[in-house]
């Protein structure tokens, strides 16, 4: 058996994020430090940690996000490394430097990493370097109006504005035409400067229909990296993602294998040590690179179904330095996966919808994985992602996993909240879904047409 010399993990999330690292940490052995605020007291995090510390009243800021009081609990209960999750402090670089100052192990990238990656423009820089295909566009930050235009102009119309600072479909603004770019541009400058505090800027070529494509990569502390396949992640709403697949409909194993070990060697090269995810816009027949989270992600569940590698134990241990327990020959693709993301909002308004769960049941049976903090009585409080589950199907092929996804569905009693549920059942039973035609703004547009 593998030993972690990680011995006592203080998780700083919440919900099933927190559960699932939770369980990464006691099949390793490690002992468990739970934080939460106020309002998650009852939580099922709290519950299932061996230890507990309440850090501060339900405001994110004042809590999840409260670094001091964070450090401080881990200090208190003798942890020895913190494992953020997504979101909340999981890419904030100054934290993960303040962990290691600490003398705690950071369960995640080198702090020069996470704030490299935060910079959009040095990102696509550094993977362009490293001989990623990126989108078309102007090299690095554009700085003169004058100059952005005629590059736009050069590149041909239309031209997409984003903020070095932005990410995740923050601070973009397309210019369909010439006429429209000059206060695109303006405009794009100075919301950057409001929302990031880095006015800088860069121009590319406008995809109007792409695929949303990432690669999952874990790299050890020794510049051992592997890849384990892409996730389509097309089918999102304003930036949200709601349903994934593992693999992916559009790429042959041997363009997987091929673009796969391009990036896991371009990797190792930058040094980069932990889980991350390359995303790449995906049209016709081309991948291009257009930015690296350095977090663990919602939906890193379908790749493990999928290669049956568990991404968060790998994460501990390489953390706590140790080499990766694989190669690229040991990694596999099995099936096929899709994850559906069980949000508490209603599945025709999107409204976010908060209360006490009063009727629970799981769905299960082969190829039914649920990873979610929800439980009979428990509390969904209003001040946090509406993320409460994730139903992930695993089947031989897609056709057989949409025939599980519909009988988990149709199992999955959550009464108390709204829930997306509903979306989810009418997507599994979409003839384009079906048939694998979608882009990024299938979602969007089926909403329009109702
Ligand atoms: C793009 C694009 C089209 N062309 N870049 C939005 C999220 C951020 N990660 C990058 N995004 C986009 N970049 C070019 N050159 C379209 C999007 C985009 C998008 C991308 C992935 C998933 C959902 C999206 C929704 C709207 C726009």
């Amino acid at each position: 058996m593998k030993r972690s010399n990680v011995k006592k993990v203080l998780i700083a999330n919440r919900g099933e994020i927190a559960v699932r690292i939770l369980r990464a940490c006691k099949d390793l052995g490690i002992q468990t430090v739970a934080v939460h605020s106020t309002a998650d007291a009852e939580a099922m995090h709290v519950r299932l940690a061996d230890e507990s510390v309440c850090i501060g009243p339900p405001q994110p800021r004042e809590s999840y996000l409260n670094i001091p009081s964070i450090i401080s609990a881990a200090c208190v209960s003798g942890a020895d490394a913190i494992h953020p999750g997504f979101g909340f402090l999981s890419e904030n670089s100054t934290f993960s430097h303040m962990v290691e100052e600490h003398g705690l192990i950071f369960i995640g990238p080198k702090a020069d990493h996470i704030a490299m990656m935060g910079d959009k423009i040095m990102a696509k820089k550094t993977f362009a370097r490293l001989g990623l295909p990126t989108v078309p566009g102007s090299d690095g930050a554009v700085t003169n109006v004058n100059k952005a235009l005629k590059m736009a102009d050069e590149m041909g119309y239309p031209v997409l504005i984003k903020a070095a600072g932005g990410g995740g479909g923050r601070g973009m603004k397309v210019a369909r035409s010439r006429s429209e770019f000059t206060e695109a541009y303006e405009t794009a400058r100075q919301e950057a400067g409001i929302s990031f505090g880095n006015n800088q800027v860069y121009l590319e070529k406008y995809l109007t229909a792409p695929r949303h494509i990432e690669f999952q990569i874990i790299a050890d502390q020794f510049g051992n990296a592997v890849h384990l396949g892409e996730r389509d992640c097309s089918l999102q709403r304003r930036n949200q993602k709601v349903w994934e697949e593992a693999v992916s409909l559009v790429l042959t194993p041997k363009f997987r294998d091929v673009f796969g070990g391009k990036i896991a060697e371009a990797v190792g090269r930058l040094g980069y040590s932990g889980a991350g995810t390359l995303e790449f816009l995906y049209e016709n027949g081309e991948l291009y690179f257009i930015e690296m989270n350095t977090r663990i992600q919602v939906e890193h569940p379908i790749t493990e179904v999928i290669t049956g590698i568990d991404i968060v134990r790998e994460q501990i241990l390489i953390a706590g330095g140790n080499k990766l327990s694989l190669t690229q020959n040991d990694v596999t693709f099995k099936g096929h996966a899709i994850e559906c993301r069980i949000n508490a909002e209603n599945s025709e308004t999107f409204i976010p919808s908060a209360g006490t769960i009063n009727n629970y049941h799981c769905p299960g049976g082969p190829g039914v994985r649920v990873d979610s903090a929800l439980y009979d009585g428990c509390k969904v409080p209003p001040y946090y992602d509406s993320l409460i589950s994730k139903l992930i199907v695993h089947a031989n092929d897609r056709e057989q996993c949409l025939a599980r996804l519909r009988r988990a569905l149709r199992e999955y009693v959550i009464d108390g909240v709204d829930t997306l549920i509903p979306l989810h059942m009418r997507l599994a039973n979409n003839p384009d879904i079906i048939a694998g035609n979608f882009d990024i703004h299938f979602l969007e547009r089926l909403h329009e047409n109702k």
